[in-house]
């Protein structure tokens, strides 16, 4: 099947999602796996260093471990991003640099080396996740994984369409990178518990607010759903890649952007 954009697709998988079910095909599809750093998800990083309960994170490393694993399986692109600067603080705005706590600040000495800067200990990706050789790691000076880095390119070439978004924390580099690439035209499905917050009432209502109003950014559902949709057996990905048509009894439509409220 041939989409819009013109890239060869390989069978869909259907994902039960909120508001309503994604449609992905592995070969355009991106999981991106934000910022599960040292500093932010273990003890002794900036993360717990600013007072916040960093098991609430840690919860986010099995199941996404078995969303990595079963990406990897169906050869999709896989993407981790890391917040974080260069040594001389150059690409860090001094706003950026003042906040956090007077003496807990990016580029600041801590157990785990100077605070969110690139080549420290606390800057890399926790052991669980260690990206593979040939997957993508983007540094980035920002919270959404857009700005002021390439991803955008390395997506288009790939001729990427949606995105599998995951990581940490919901409300700030998961939500402003959904944010900036919904408004790129890509679709963005977030995995509920692959993402985490060091704040549980941030954490529901990031998710909500993702997939309000018809799905106003994008789809969220358990990576549950996103694995059983990647075991779908032969004869229901074929209806999709063939007739354009999804199973029947998911009741939803062939192309994204016709609503199910329609
Ligand atoms: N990656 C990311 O979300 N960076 C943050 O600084 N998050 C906080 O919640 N602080």
């Amino acid at each position: 099947m041939t989409s819009m954009l013109g890239f060869e697709q390989e069978p869909a998988a259907v994902v039960a999602a909120e508001p309503y079910p994604f449609c992905l095909a592995p070969a355009t599809t991106a999981l991106v796996i934000i910022d599960m750093q040292r500093d932010f998800l273990e003890p002794g990083g900036f993360g717990e260093g600013l007072g916040n309960d960093v098991s609430l994170l840690q919860r986010v490393v099995a199941p996404l471990q078995r969303v990595l694993a079963a990406a990897r399986a169906s050869r999709m692109l896989v993407i981790h991003t890391r917040e974080g600067h260069r040594s001389d603080m150059s690409d860090c705005p001094p706003s950026k640099a003042a906040r956090g706590r007077l003496d807990l600040r990016i580029g600041s000495p801590g157990p785990k080396g100077r605070v969110l800067i690139r080549g420290e200990l606390g800057h890399g990706i926790v052991d669980e996740l260690a990206p593979a050789d040939g997957e993508v790691v983007l540094d980035k000076p920002g919270k959404g994984a857009f700005y002021a880095t390439d991803l955008e390119l390395l997506l288009r070439n790939r001729g990427i369409t949606s995105l599998i978004v995951t990581g940490v924390t919901t409300e700030v580099c998961v939500h402003t990178t959904v944010r900036e690439a919904n408004d790129r035209g890509f679709e963005c499905l977030v995995l509920s518990d692959c993402v985490g917050s060091y704040f549980p009432e941030f954490q529901r209502v990031g998710l909500a607010m993702i997939a309000a109003q018809g799905g106003i950014f994008g789809w969220v559902a358990p990576s549950r759903a996103l694995l059983d949709a990647l075991l779908l057996d032969d004869s229901d990905a074929v209806g999709v890649s063939a007739g354009g048509a999804v199973p029947a009894h998911l009741g939803v439509p062939a192309e994204q952007s016709a609503n199910q409220g329609d």
